[in-house]
């Protein structure tokens, strides 16, 4: 058989789960650590709730895919996990959902693996959404996860800090409602309202416009270049204003 017979023959079998993101979605990806649970409590011991130290390797990755050739205009982190928001002129491969998501996994697992010293992997889902409302909606879900495990986590390892077994921690915490969690953490000093707001809301990273003073030698003068850089915002807003903010990141100019 020709080469290319063959080739269009076997082809199909490969395509025939391939699917592409229609052009009026709204494309999100969100990337997670697998078995994060064990690389932070086991293998590199990272401070409990919270360490600033793993909170920067997942703002780097986040960086490093925002950079990775996709038009990302937001980019969002909370514990072991990222959300990336596309501009909806992105057309990279067409669209395809496999394409999207094996290329953004290996990107992440790439850097956050480089960074760390050893091996780390992210999976990738592509999450199509219908319209801003949703976009928005999908962003606070994700901000409302952060919360909820933030106040979870705080509780859980106070309790242990004062000797609670790892069940007893558990089992103190099962079917709590959120009153009853700050509660406990007022008991004990910690004012659940006032740690730090990436711990509570998470890490948005965006690009920024920034005019930088160069030097042009042929003309002997000083020139004011402009050139976008990535920001990462530790003080992202909550709630509703969450929404609009996200939102307006659709509007870049990419
Ligand atoms: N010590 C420490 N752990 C963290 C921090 N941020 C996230 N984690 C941990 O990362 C883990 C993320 O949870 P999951 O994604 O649900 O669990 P996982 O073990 O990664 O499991 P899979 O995602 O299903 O593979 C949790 O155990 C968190 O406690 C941090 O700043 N410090
Ligand atoms: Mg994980």
């Amino acid at each position: 058989m020709h080469f290319d017979d063959f080739d269009k023959e076997m082809r199909k079998y490969e395509e025939s789960i391939d699917q592409y993101i229609p052009e009026d979605k709204y494309i999100v990806v969100r990337l997670d650590g697998r078995s994060f649970t064990r690389l932070t409590k086991r293998v590199c011991k990272f401070k409990v709730p919270f360490d600033e130290k793993f909170r920067d390797l997942m703002t780097d990755t986040v960086k490093s895919l925002m950079e990775s050739g996709f038009k990302i205009v937001y980019g969002y982190t909370e514990s072991d996990e990222i959300s990336l928001l596309f501009h909806p002129s992105e057309d990279t491969f067409s669209r395809k959902v496999r394409k999207i998501n094996t290329t953004l996994a290996g990107e992440a697992s790439a850097a956050f693996s480089l960074n760390i010293g050893q091996i780390a992997t992210f999976d990738s889902r592509v999450v199509p959404l219908p319209d801003k409302k949703r976009v928005g909606d999908y962003f606070r879900w994700r901000q409302e996860d952060s919360l909820r495990n933030a106040l979870q986590g705080y509780c859980y390892w106070t309790l242990r800090d004062e000797g609670k077994t790892a069940s007893q921690a558990s089992r103190i915490l099962n079917r709590k409602g959120v009153k009853f969690k700050k509660d406990l953490l007022a008991e004990k000093g910690i004012d659940f309202d006032s740690v730090p707001n990436w711990q509570r809301y998470g890490c948005g990273i965006y690009f920024k416009e920034i005019e930088r003073e160069g030097f042009n030698p042929i003309k002997n003068e000083k020139v004011i270049a402009k050139r976008r850089e990535l920001f990462v915002d530790y003080e992202i807003p909550y709630g509703v204003e969450y929404k609009d903010y996200v939102l307006e990141f659709l509007e870049d100019d990419v």
